[in-house]
């Protein structure tokens, strides 16, 4: 008796258990009938972003539900609030935060098979079709409804808006004539767009997840920086036609995601920073010549230049091995040493390009926004100053002795700061915390923080950019319904606000393309 109550109570629970899972839930059927449309069948993105973990880096998992069934402000996405219970959002969640079971190739093919032309080069105007200077145009990055405003840097009026892929980032990069501007989003597509005629030339899906582009310093070849897939994606600058895919891949065959990759126009190479191996490359774009790598032991294998033919030799990597991981760096001016931040989140390491190694280290703790750097000389020194992301300090170190000269205290950590060779000042956002709507305006001679500007007490202001004179400062209010800042850089007055939707960064053409030493490049 008691054992066949037992099976009956057992038959009983593993009906209830059936019952409850016919009841989930089918995530990849509600994907296919409610997301595949904008994100693609594959998930890699179509008129909305692509829905791999990788690229969701940015939105938290717990927000995903509440984006799914209520949409968020400046989307195209309807909310499915009507049609989806909050299991099925879930379930939608869990689904597209799971890595899929098989990641499509992104090789030479597919980028060449997404490459998109636009306009016909031929037919570009040879002269710009407006009369302000070409080369002090700004190209400012709306984010909030994905779009880039290209403004007159004397007048500072609007001369375009244009809609631009999903979420760009990182820097808006000039050909060396300040002609065109390249633009990378995160979901791999780099468009090319044409400052004289105002509109898009070219673009092309370089990678499923990218962190930033760079052009040579010839204007030949955009470099992509990929992390899904670990490559790095040389494209023809003149239509971005593909050219080249190099993995990134180290002695065990383990690949690597690409943290970073720029330009180092003296050197006519790129430089890229890597997540996963404790590793710098550095790959040529034109053969390379002795003079740039003195005592160079690279990774071609025994034959393979000869094999490769004079031609060929450009774009194979030299790999620099490091003993720490190296994500963000900073280039000394003349580009023979760039300066890390290790790791470990303790000291920051001194890379020499010509001999290929470490050659310092720093104590640099607080994690350095290096990428943020600038350079000016101080007192008959050369010094670099970088905010931190980690602590409320801004580190000035010594470019030769490579020791810390100061750190200024700040209101919280800060992402950008910014200066130019005809400025007293430099500016530096508090990007974090409390006081994420201070920005702080230094005295480049004394190092002190001479003022603190909060133009909109509670709204985030970040990201500052000088015009090309360096007699005007930019800077962001990065709120949806926010807006850019004009201020006179010595008296510190407010010239003009544009409202204008998250505006991030913004891009002086003279600037980027003389490499000025207060801005990024
Ligand atoms: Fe960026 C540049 C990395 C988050 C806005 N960011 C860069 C660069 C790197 C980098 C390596 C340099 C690229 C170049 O010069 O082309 N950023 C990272 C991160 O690792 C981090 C912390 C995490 C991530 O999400 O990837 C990160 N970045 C952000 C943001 O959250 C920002 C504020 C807003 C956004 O839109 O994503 C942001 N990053 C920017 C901007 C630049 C940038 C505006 C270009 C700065 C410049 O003046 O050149």
């Amino acid at each position: 008796m008691g054992v066949r109550l037992l099976v009956a109570a057992s038959a009983a629970v593993l009906a209830l258990a059936v019952a409850a899972r016919a009841a989930e839930p089918d995530a990849a059927r509600l994907y296919t009938e409610n997301c595949a449309a904008c994100h693609g069948g594959d998930r890699l993105g179509a008129i909305g972003p692509a829905l791999l973990p990788q690229n969701l880096g940015r939105l938290k998992r717990d927000e995903a539900v509440d984006v799914i069934l209520h949409s968020r402000p400046a989307s195209q996405m309807p909310a499915f609030s009507d049609t989806l219970s909050e299991a099925d959002a879930q379930a939608l969640a869990d689904y597209i935060f799971a890595p899929p079971e098989a990641l499509p190739d992104w090789g030479l093919a597919e980028i060449a098979a997404s490459h998109i032309r636009h306009a016909d080069l031929a037919a570009l105007p040879e002269a710009p079709v407006f009369d302000a200077d070409p080369l002090n145009l700004f190209s400012v990055v709306e984010s909030g409804d994905h779009h880039v405003s290209v403004l007159d840097g004397d007048t500072f009026e609007r001369l375009a808006r244009f809609e631009s892929r999903f979420a760009l980032h990182g820097g808006i990069k000039y050909s060396p004539d300040g002609r065109f501007a390249y633009m990378a989003s995160r979901d791999g597509w780099v468009s090319m767009y044409d400052l004289y005629s105002l509109q898009m030339v070219a673009e092309v899906r370089a990678g499923i997840n990218t962190r930033n582009i760079a052009v040579s310093g010839d204007g030949k070849w955009v470099a992509v920086g990929n992390t899904l897939p670990g490559t790095v994606v040389i494209l023809d600058a003149a239509d971005l036609t593909p050219h080249r895919v190099i993995p990134v891949v180290g002695d065990r065959g383990e690949t690597s995601r690409v943290s970073a990759v720029y330009a180092a126009p003296p050197r006519d190479s790129f430089i890229v920073a890597l997540k996963d191996l404790p590793e710098v490359w550095e790959i040529p774009y034109v053969k390379p010549k002795k003079p740039h790598y003195p005592g160079l032991v690279h990774n071609y294998e025994p034959g393979m230049v000869e094999a490769l033919g004079v031609k060929d030799q450009a774009f194979q990597a030299r790999r620099i091995k490091l003993d720490d991981y190296l994500d963000d760096f900073f280039f000394s001016q003349d580009y023979q040493n760039l300066m890390g931040a290790a790791r470990n989140g303790r000291n920051g390491q001194v890379v020499n390009l010509i001999v290929g190694r470490k050659i310092a280290d720093i104590p640099l703790s607080g994690m350095p926004h290096l990428g943020s750097g600038i350079t000016f000389d101080w007192h008959g020194r050369r010094v670099m100053a970088s905010p931190n992301l980690k602590e409320a300090k801004i580190t000035v170190l010594d470019m030769e002795t490579w020791e810390v000269v100061t750190e200024l205290e700040t209101l919280g950590p800060g992402f950008f700061m910014r200066s130019h060779a005809n400025s007293p000042h430099a500016f530096a956002d508090v990007f974090f915390g409390p006081n994420r709507d201070a920005v702080h305006v230094i005295d480049k001679e004394s190092l002190e923080i001479v003022e603190t500007l909060r133009p909109r007490p509670g709204q985030t202001v970040a990201h500052a950019e000088f015009t090309d004179d360096g007699r005007y400062v930019l800077l962001s209010v990065m709120e949806d319904d926010g807006a850019l800042l004009v201020y006179d850089a010595a008296t510190l007055e407010l010239v003009k606000e544009l409202p204008m939707r998250r505006p991030v960064g913004k891009y002086n053409v003279a600037n980027k393309i003389r490499y000025e030493e207060g801005t990024s490049h």
